[in-house]
């Protein structure tokens, strides 16, 4: 058996039942094969695909909290540290009913890859909670991030693990957890990112990921002779990852028409009006199918369904495996014609060799969503030297930021004769970094 199928084996064995993880590897092995059969007896000897996949420490907790009837509620917390080599730990805490450590350490692993990406000093993490904030007061929602931050504060810090939002975590989640920290260390440090912009938030973070997504979106069109300008463009999710790839995707001359929640998705012949989302999601906290009464034009359809409707361009911006082979045939049908994926593995493995073997352009979510997880790290550089830079100065390095990455994968997957194939190219990139790193710094 190849190295790379035998990694594959154990790690299936040894982590029983955490499917998305097993899933995550397996996308990435498979396109390091090339790579690593070309060193195969050193990388065995070092044992590097082992460590490659066992995070260094995993820690889980328990978080009591008291909800609003004084009944006192108890969730699961946890934090993976995934991978130091090239930085200290930055990821998302994510927020969901759905989270386990099995989804946590597929996401963290992904990271660690994306964040070498980016080209900054940042290694992976991930972390997050079963909690889910739907429905929840403001105060039942404070308690929660209090109680969470007082375990998670003994294992972060500035040059040690910055953590950051994800599903479920936004403006609001940080600034409490961010006033825990605080008030247990003493310490007012960058040791969470999408911090406020009165206590030492970045410019742009809320839109990055978004922003960044549109941008590697664009450079893969022209780099493919096609632009955004005019184009047909479905949106699924209605979140922060969500409503700033579509105000970056108007900005630039493309039609959005379509966007979801976890209930069903609306349909607007005309565009969607971003600032009836904004008013729905950010502000009320409400349901995406309130769109239609403020748009009567507009159509809601409840459940899934968004990937039927005709669009030249597709951006999964929701959860994992929420595109899979039939949806992605559906697009093929339709006219689509690029993808490129805002959330973190929105599509199946079958969906995406589909697109791969269909010629349809398709970047992953490690590459295309890196701009959020870039930015957070401008802003632990902003934090560190205590200045703020200006909205365009952050706009324009996040731009270079997402205009290089397409680069590398680019560029990678030429050098390994898969030209176009966008996901060997991101996988074997982020890898050749981190690899090195770890191979300099000895059996750690
Ligand atoms: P938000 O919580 O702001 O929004 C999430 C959106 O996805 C909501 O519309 C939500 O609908 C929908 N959604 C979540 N879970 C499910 C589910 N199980 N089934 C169907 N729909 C679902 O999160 P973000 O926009 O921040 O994150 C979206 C994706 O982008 C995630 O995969 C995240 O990991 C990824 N990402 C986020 C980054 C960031 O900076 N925030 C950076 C890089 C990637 P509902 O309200 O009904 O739950
Ligand atoms: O998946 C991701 O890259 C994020 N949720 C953002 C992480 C970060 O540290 O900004």
């Amino acid at each position: 058996m190849s190295y790379v199928d035998e990694i594959y084996a154990k790690v299936v064995e040894q982590n029983p039942g955490e499917s998305e993880f097993h899933q995550a590897v397996k996308e990435v092995l498979d396109s390091l094969k090339l790579v690593i059969d070309a060193n195969e007896e050193k990388y065995r000897k070092m044992a590097l695909l082992e460590r490659m996949v066992e995070p260094e420490r995993i820690i889980s907790f328990r978080v009591p909290w008291v909800d609003d009837n004084g009944q006192v509620q108890v969730n699961k917390g946890y934090r993976v540290q995934f991978n130091s080599a090239i930085g200290p730990y930055k990821g998302g805490l994510r927020l969901h009913p759905s989270v386990n450590q099995g989804i946590l350490k597929f996401l963290g692993f992904e990271q660690v890859f994306k964040n070498s990406l980016t080209g900054l000093p940042i290694g992976g993490g991930k972390g997050g909670s079963n909690f889910d904030p739907k429905g929840k007061s403001d105060r039942e929602v404070m308690a929660f991030c209090q109680s969470f931050m007082t375990e998670l504060s003994k294992y972060i810090g500035a040059d040690q693990d910055v953590p950051a939002g994800d599903i479920g975590v936004g403006a609001r989640e940080i600034g409490f957890l961010y006033g825990q920290y605080k008030r247990l260390t003493g310490l007012y440090e960058g040791v969470l990112t999408g911090k406020g912009l009165n206590y030492g938030g970045s410019l742009v973070r809320t839109q990055a990921t978004g922003y960044g997504l549109v941008y590697i979106l664009d450079e893969m069109l022209k780099k493919n002779g096609k632009e955004l300008a005019g184009k047909t463009v479905v949106i699924s999710g209605s979140g922060n990852v969500a409503i700033y790839a579509t105000e970056k995707a108007q900005q630039l001359g493309a039609k959005v028409v379509a966007l979801s929640d976890s209930n069903g998705y609306i349909y607007d012949k005309d565009g969607i009006k971003l600032d009836v989302v904004k008013e729905i999601k950010e502000v009320r906290r409400g349901r995406i199918k309130e769109y239609v009464n403020a748009v009567p034009s507009a159509v809601y359809t409840e459940g899934k369904g968004i990937w039927t409707v005709t669009c030249d361009i597709a951006l999964p911006c929701a959860t994992q495996n929420e595109l899979n082979l039939e949806d992605a045939k559906a697009l093929k049908a339709n006219g689509c014609f690029a993808v490129a994926e805002g959330a973190n593995m929105p599509s199946t493995r079958e969906a995406t060799d589909f697109f791969l073997e269909n010629g349809m352009l398709f970047m992953p979510g490690k590459a295309a969503n890196a701009g959020g997880v870039a930015t957070s790290a401008l802003e632990m550089s902003q934090n560190s030297q205590r200045l703020s830079w200006t909205f365009e100065e952050v706009d324009a390095k996040l731009k270079d930021i997402m205009v290089n990455i397409f680069a590398k994968a680019d560029d990678a997957a030429k050098r390994y004769g898969v030209a176009g194939n966008y996901v060997a190219g991101a996988n074997i990139a982020g890898f050749e970094k981190v690899v090195d790193a770890m191979i300099a710094q000895g059996i750690v």
